[in-house]
This record gives structure tokens, sequence and C-alpha cells, in this order.
């Protein structure tokens, strides 16, 4: 992948690190590649500090909004440091000698700001883990966190819902008794999920944190801290001390009364917030700030209870969160629309019991398919090949045409409620330009 990605267009890299990691064979380009252990095995132990600017870009970490190309967030030296430390050892309560283990992928936000900066700037011991959570089989976490005698673990709902399911009972066989503190991230955890979390690997003694925030946050603005503050199941609950969360109604009013829902935002900065989005600041203001006034918006629903806990409900734009990715539909449709076959595309989540939300694709053909299961196979290869495996749709329906305003707008209500196995319910669609399209998506569905 990076072979091919430097043909197109990066003239800039002018050496690649190549790591020997499995032992297999690999085209090495003598111009270009080196071998890491050529190059680091020599190297000092120490490197001097660079002094930095406060304000100096950090990294720039790319993730999906409801339009166009994913955007560059970006992240600052300061203000991320200090609020990735503050916020990992007080949702974490780390102390010395404890032992953390966040199974996140790197490459995420969660990798970099609770594998990397908050647990390397408190001195923390962790465990770093490469593999999967199904290999050599469903116990391999909770192996690894009776070896170790991990205190504090934190993972994703996703990988939990996939445990529960592969073997309800399976912690039970290890001893997890080290355990002070578990965690969860990346998309709301449903009621079974977390019961299960809480009981089977929590043990009632250790509290369980549904933490809530972004790449845009820099880090989590909105938790339980253990033992200090209650849980409640399904619930992000009480924002950390000086973050101030609001809801809003469309109109951009704030809601103050408790138990209602509406859209969440922000009304202060925080040390960690996005400082722009890279090459385009203009974007970066119409995306998070120019919808209402004064303040952050997250793109979340939220629901206040009546004792003002926080329930992070979803993504009240057009982006699906697959086992905690976040992947803009429009995205995926631009991808798919890259088939020569495709003439227009539209996509939608749907339910899915491990995934969280799947991805469901309708795509319109300017030639009919003969081999329906060719064609599915080389709309997954063209989405892989242009964004990743991750954003694969899990059900692709060929139709002849899509439910449509008369202002041309695609009906994503109707496509969502459609691929949800809700069709029967979907009201009057007399206003749509093409009404009769309705009942060839309700016939064609794939539940
Ligand atoms: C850390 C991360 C952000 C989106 C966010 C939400 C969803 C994240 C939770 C959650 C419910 C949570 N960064 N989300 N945490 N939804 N409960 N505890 O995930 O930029 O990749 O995604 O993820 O929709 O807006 S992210």
């Amino acid at each position: 992948m990076v072979d091919e990605a430097l043909t197109m267009g990066c003239d800039s890299v002018e050496k690649v690190l190549v790591h020997k990691t499995t032992g297999d064979t690999v085209l090495f380009n003598a111009d270009k590649d080196v071998w890491w252990h050529d190059v680091v095995d020599h190297q000092s132990d120490i490197c001097e500090a660079e002094e930095m600017d406060s304000e100096d870009m950090l990294f720039i970490l790319y993730t999906s909004g409801s339009t166009g190309k994913p955007k560059g967030v970006v992240h600052t030296c300061g203000g991320y440091m200090v609020y990735t430390c503050y916020s990992f050892r007080n949702v974490f309560q780390y102390s010395d000698g404890d032992i953390y283990w966040c199974t996140a992928d790197v490459g995420w936000i969660t990798g970099h700001s609770y594998i990397i900066y908050g647990p390397l700037l408190s001195g923390a011991t962790t465990v770093m883990f490469e593999g999967v959570p199904t290999y050599p089989d469903a116990g391999r976490f909770w192996q690894v966190i009776e070896k170790h005698k991990v205190t504090q673990f934190y993972t994703a709902p996703t990988a939990i819902r996939a445990l529960m399911a592969a073997g309800h009972d399976e912690p039970d066989k290890y001893d997890l008794s080290s355990l002070k503190v578990i965690g969860s991230v990346g998309e709301p955890i449903n009621e079974e999920a977390w019961l299960w979390y809480e009981n089977k690997v929590g043990r009632g003694k250790a509290p369980l944190v549904d933490t809530w925030w972004q790449t845009e946050t820099g880090g989590i603005l909105i938790t339980p801290i253990p033992n200090v503050t209650d849980t409640k199941p399904c619930f992000a609950s009480y924002p950390l001390p000086g973050v101030q969360p609001c809801l809003v109604d469309p109109a951009g009013h704030e809601i103050h009364e408790n138990g209602l829902e509406g859209l969440l935002c922000i009304k202060f900065p925080w040390p960690s917030i996005l400082r722009t989005t890279y090459g385009d600041h203009e974007r970066c203001r119409l995306n998070y700030f120019a919808g209402f006034e004064g303040m952050y918006f997250t793109g979340d629903g939220s629901r206040r209870d009546e004792e003002g806990r926080y329930r992070i409900i979803g993504r009240v734009d057009d982006v699906i969160n697959v086992s905690g990715h976040r992947i803009g539909t429009a995205e995926v449709e631009n991808a798919i629309n890259q088939h020569s076959n495709v003439v227009e595309s539209a996509v939608v989540g749907y339910p899915h019991d491990i995934k969280g939300q799947g991805i469901y694709a309708y795509v319109i053909t300017q030639f009919p398919i003969t081999d329906e299961e060719h064609f599915r196979n080389e709309v997954l290869m063209v989405v892989t090949k242009e964004i990743g495996a991750i954003a694969k749709p899990d059900r692709i329906q060929v139709v002849s045409g899509l439910p449509k305003t008369r202002s041309g707008k695609i009906m994503r209500r109707i496509l969502r409620k459609i691929a949800c196995g809700e069709g029967d319910s979907l009201g009057d669609v007399s206003t749509l330009l093409n009404p009769e399209i309705v009942d060839e998506l309700k016939e064609g569905v794939m539940l």
C-alpha cells in the first residue's frame, strides 16, 4: 500500500523505513527503502528535546464528517499534552505501580491520546498489544489481564459485543482481580453490553467508565470519575471539571430543562480543542463553530436525565459509526461511484449486532447486472482500495432509482427506514418526485 501511495504524487517523501515483523519477503526499493534495524540499531538512546511553542502543530489526524473529503484535525503541543495527561490521570485514576492497557489502534485518536501521550506524560506502565481479541480464542484479553495484572483496561463496545457473543462466561475462567477501572470508548454502548462488561469483567470492583469524546476534542470530555461520581448503564454521565456541555434545539436555543434530548454542544474551549482543519480554517469555522453562536457543535445528539447525566445517542449528521470508526456516507458513495458501471449510489447506516452500525448501499447501475455476486465483490474491492476494508458495505442493493425530493435531494430518511426493516412505517411519501420507487426498494430490501 505504501509503495502504491508513493506512485501517486508523494514527491516529498524521501525515505521509507521498513520494519521487519513477520519475516515475509517484501519488495525492496533500494532508492527509497531503508531497513529500520539498519538505522535504529546504531542510534543513541538519548534524544535531545527540541523546544517548541505551545501552539506549534503536534499532529494532524484525518477524520470523517458529513460532507466531502475527511478533514485534517490539527492539535498543538501545549494544550493537547496538558489535557491528555490531566484526563488520563483522573479518568483512569492512575497511580504509581499500576499497569494500564488500552486496546485501541494507535492510528486512532484514542491511541494517540491514551496509549501514547497521556500515559507517557504520566510515566505510566502500559501494556502494548499487537493482535486480535479472538485469537487464539475469545479469552485473549482476559488472559493478558491476568498475566500482566492489568489495573486499568480501556476498550471499545464493538470488542465487548464480539467477546460477549463468542462466550458469555469466558471471563469467568480468568483471575481479573487486579482490575481497578474498566473503560469504554468510541460509540454508544448498549445496555446488554454495558451490564455484561460491568458484571463479568468489572465484577462490582472495577467501575465502568463510558468515556465520550472525539478526534476534535483531543481528550475525554464526558465520563464518570471512578469512585468519585456514580455510573449508570449507557450514560457517559458528567462532564469533567471545566467542561461545559449543553443541549440545544435545532433553532439554536439552549435546552435548560433536564429529561430532554437535543444537539450536544460545548460552551467554552478546553485545552485540547482542535485548532483548525489543516489547510482550510474556514471549513473548521463553518463545521464546528458557525451552527450555534459561541459554541462548539459536536455532531452528536444526546439526552440529559433528571440528575444531569448525559447519554450520547449518536451522530445527527451523515456519519456512520462502524465498530467505533467514523465513516462519512459521502466518502463511501464517492468510492462506490468509481466503479465503471455505477451511475449513482446512496449509503446509510443500520443497526448491526457486533459493529454497532453496518453500512447499507443502494446502487444504480448503467447496464443491467448479470452476475450480482461478482458485481458486489467488485464494488467491495473499489471501496477497500479507495478508503479501506472498514468501509466495505455490509449490504448492497441494486436499484433502478433513489427516492428524491423535488429539489433533487436524496431522502435518506426513507432509505434508512427501509434498510432498518421499517419500510412499513414510512409515512407520507407523496411529496417525492418519484414515489413509485419506494415499493421497488422495499421489495428488494436485504435484511
Ligand atoms: C474517541 C473517538 C467520535 C464520535 C463521537 C460519537 C462517538 C465516541 C462515545 C461515542 C457514545 C461514547 N473519536 N462516540 N465515544 N458515542 N458514547 N462513549 O471515538 O472522532 O473517532 O469519533 O464517536 O458519535 O462524535 S472519533
